[in-house]
């Protein structure tokens, strides 16, 4: 785990995070900074840098990261309503934290184009 990554920090437990899952190879912690009244974080535990550090071996993390943030939604009653799953990649796509997540944003209606 490299020194510095915040979210590995939260995933170890070193630094708090609200959980809202967690299993063998995920967690998922709502964001400090919400933009949407539902705004999750889908962590791997696996420290992964950016998307474009995924290997063949994470093709199931991957699924299983969606099908999760799925079933929050439905868990949490706005899937119906619709939501957005979003992975930022490198400084241009407005990535900040280095540790690959997806967020989970819902409960609002969403706007497009993202800024
Ligand atoms: P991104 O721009 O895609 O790298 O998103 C990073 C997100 O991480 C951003 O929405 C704010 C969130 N964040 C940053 N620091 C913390 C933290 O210490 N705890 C939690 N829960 N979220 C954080």
């Amino acid at each position: 785990m490299p020194d510095n990554c915040i979210f590995c920090k939260i995933i170890a437990g070193e630094i708090p995070g609200n959980f809202v899952y967690q299993d063998d190879e995920i967690v998922v912690v709502e964001d400090i900074a919400p933009q949407a009244p539902h705004h999750y974080l889908l962590l791997p535990k696996k420290h992964i840098p950016t998307t474009l550090d995924l290997d063949l071996e994470d093709r199931e993390l991957v699924g299983h990261i969606h099908r999760v943030a799925a079933r929050i939604a439905r868990d949490k009653g706005f899937a119906d309503e619709g939501f957005r799953i979003v992975n930022n990649c490198n400084e241009g796509g407005g990535q900040v934290v280095w540790h690959l997540h997806f967020h989970l944003l819902g409960g609002r209606r969403m706007g497009w184009p993202p800024g």
